[in-house]
C-alpha cells in the first residue's frame, strides 16, 4: 500500500502525561467505561469532504491546503488517490468509520449517466479496499446542492425537473451506500429553504419534500436498504431560512407527514449553534423523542454566525454530549462523524491528525465525565426531586389523567399557599466543574 502520510505512524495511547502531540491522551480505544470498550460508545467517523477535498479556501482567499495528492491532476485518478488515503489515514487514526457525499467521492461527468459510471469505478475500489481493512462506512449522502442546478433547492425546488434529477442521485447514493454496507443514510436538506417568501410557495415546497421523502422510504424497501435514514437540521446557510431548522422543526415535520418511524435525527453541534439552541438542547430534544440517530461532532465559533465547522475541543461540550448520547442508550447504527475541518492557517497534511487527535480525546474525556455523573446519580437525584410533586397526590393525579379543570380548581381553592424550591443553578454548575475537573 502506498503511503500518503509518510512522517505519522500508527497514533497510539500514551495517557494524559504523554507530551506526543501524535498521541492520544485521553482515547484509548479498548478502555471499558460502563460494559463497552471506547471504540464502541463513540463510534468515530472522518469526513471525506473535509478531510480530502476541503483546500481551506475562503470568499477572501484561494485555498492554501497541502496535501500528498496535490500533484495529481488527472480527476479520476485523483479521487482513487484520495480512496487509498482515506483508508491508509482512518487506519492510522483508528477511526473505524468514514462519510461521504457521492460528489465528494468521484467527479461528475457530462451526463448523469457518465457521472453515474464514475461513481461505480470509484465504488468498486473502495469495495475493495474494505476487503482488507476493519475501516467501514457510517453514511453516506448525495451533494444535493453544490452543482448550480440545485441553485433553488432540489426536493424543494420550483423546476419539476430538478426534483427529478435530485431523486435520481439520491437513488444511486442509496445504492453505492448499500453496496458499501454504510450503516445510515444522511439527509442534509443542503439548500431546501427559502430566500424571500416573495417567490416561494412555502406549502407545495413543503409537500414535495415529504413526497421526496417517501419515495426515498419507498425504495429503500425494494431494494432492502437497512441502513437508518437520518434528518440532520440545520437553521440557515446556505439560504436564509432552511426547512429543516432545527430538531423540533423537523420531528414535528416528519410527525405531519406521516415519517417519523422512517427517521432519526443526526444532530450538528455547529448547526445547534446557529438555530440559538445548545448542542445539549438538540441531543435532549432528539433523545426524549426516541430520535437521536447520530452527530455531526464538531464545534462553532459563538463569536461567529456561520458554520465554521471547528474541531470540537470543549470538554463541557463533549461531555454533555455524551451525557445525552448514555442516557439514550448510546449509539446504535450511528457514532459521531467528525464534520470538522481544518483552519485555513493548519495547512499541513500532518493538521488533519493533530485535529482527529484532539476531537477523539475530547469526546473521550467527555464520556469518561458523563459516565461518572450518571454513575454517581447526584444529578438525576436533584432533577428527580425537584419533581417530586409529580409523584403522589394531587401531582400524580395529573399524571395519570384522573383530574381535569374543574377537580384542580377545586383542589387550588384550598391549597392556594403555594411554596416553591429554589432551582439550585449555581451549585449544579458548581458540581459540574467538579465532575470535568476531576474528570
Ligand atoms: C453542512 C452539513 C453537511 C452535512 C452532510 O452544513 O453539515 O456537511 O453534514 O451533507
Ligand atoms: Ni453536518
Ligand atoms: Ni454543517
Amino acid at each position: 500500500m502506498s503511503m500518503y502520510f509518510k512522517n505519522v505512524s500508527k497514533i497510539r495511547y500514551e495517557g494524559k502525561d504523554s507530551d506526543n502531540p501524535l498521541a492520544f491522551k485521553y482515547y484509548n480505544a479498548e478502555e471499558v467505561v460502563g460494559g463497552k470498550t471506547m471504540k464502541e460508545h463513540l463510534r468515530f467517523a472522518v469526513a471525506y469532504w473535509h478531510t480530502y477535498q476541503a483546500r481551506g479556501e475562503d470568499p477572501f482567499g484561494k485555498g492554501t491546503a497541502q496535501r500528498p495528492w496535490d500533484n495529481i491532476t488527472d480527476p479520476m485518478e485523483l479521487a482513487k488517490e484520495k480512496v487509498r488515503a482515506n483508508f491508509e489515514f482512518c487506519e492510522k487514526l483508528g477511526v473505524p468509520f468514514f462519510c461521504f457525499h457521492d460528489r465528494d467521492i468521484a467527479p461528475e461527468g457530462d451526463t448523469l449517466k457518465e457521472t453515474n459510471e464514475k461513481l461505480d469505478e470509484i465504488v468498486s475500489l473502495i469495495k475493495e479496499l474494505m476487503k482488507t481493512s476493519d475501516v467501514k462506512l457510517l453514511w453516506g449522502t448525495a451533494n444535493a446542492f453544490g452543482h448550480p442546478r440545485y441553485v433553488h433547492g432540489a426536493s424543494t425546488s420550483c423546476n419539476a425537473d430538478v426534483f427529478a434529477y435530485a431523486a435520481a442521485q439520491v437513488k444511486k447514493a442509496m445504492e453505492i451506500t448499500m453496496e458499501l454496507d454504510g450503516q445510515n443514510y444522511v439527509f442534509w436538506g443542503g439548500r431546501e429553504g427559502y430566500e424571500t417568501l416573495l417567490n416561494t410557495d412555502m406549502k407545495l415546497e413543503l409537500d414535495n419534500c415529504a413526497r421526496f421523502l417517501h419515495m426515498a422510504v419507498e425504495y429503500a424497501k425494494e431494494i432492502g436498504f437497512k441502513g437508518q435514514f437520518l434528518i440532520e437540521p440545520k437553521p440557515k446557510e446556505p439560504t436564509k431560512h432552511q426547512y429543516d431548522f432545527d430538531a423540533a422543526t423537523v420531528i414535528g415535520f416528519l410527525r405531519a407527514y406521516g415519517l417519523d418511524k422512517y427517521f432519526k435525527m443526526n444532530i450538528e453541534a455547529n448547526h445547534a449553534t446557529l438555530a440559538g439552541h445548545t448542542f445539549q438542547h438538540e441531543l435532549n430534544v432528539s433523545r426524549i423523542n426516541g430520535m437521536l440517530g447520530s452527530i455531526d461532532a464538531n464545534q462553532g465559533d459563538l463569536l461567529l454566525g456561520w458554520d465554521t465547522d471547528q474541531f470540537p475541543t470543549n470538554i463541557y461540550d463533549t461531555t454533555l454530549a455524551m451525557y445525552e448520547v448514555l442516557k439514550g442508550g448510546g449509539f446504535t447504527s450511528g457514532g459521531l462523524n467528525f464534520d470538522a475541518k481544518v483552519r485555513r492557517g493548519s495547512f499541513e497534511a500532518e493538521d488533519l491528525f493533530y485535529s482527529h487527535i484532539a476531537g477523539m480525546d475530547a469526546f473521550a474525556k467527555g464520556l469518561k465525565i458523563a459516565y461518572k455523573i450518571i454513575e454517581d446519580g447526584k444529578m438525576d437525584q436533584f432533577i428527580a426531586d425537584r419533581y417530586a410533586s409529580y409523584t403522589t397526590g394531587i401531582g400524580l393525579d395529573i399524571v395519570n389523567g384522573k383530574v381535569g379543570f374543574k377537580e384542580l380548581e377545586k383542589y387550588a381553592m384550598t391549597h392556594d399557599q403555594i411554596k416553591n424550591a429554589s432551582g439550585r443553578q449555581e451549585m449544579l454548575e458548581a458540581i459540574l466543574n467538579q465532575y470535568v475537573v476531576s474528570g
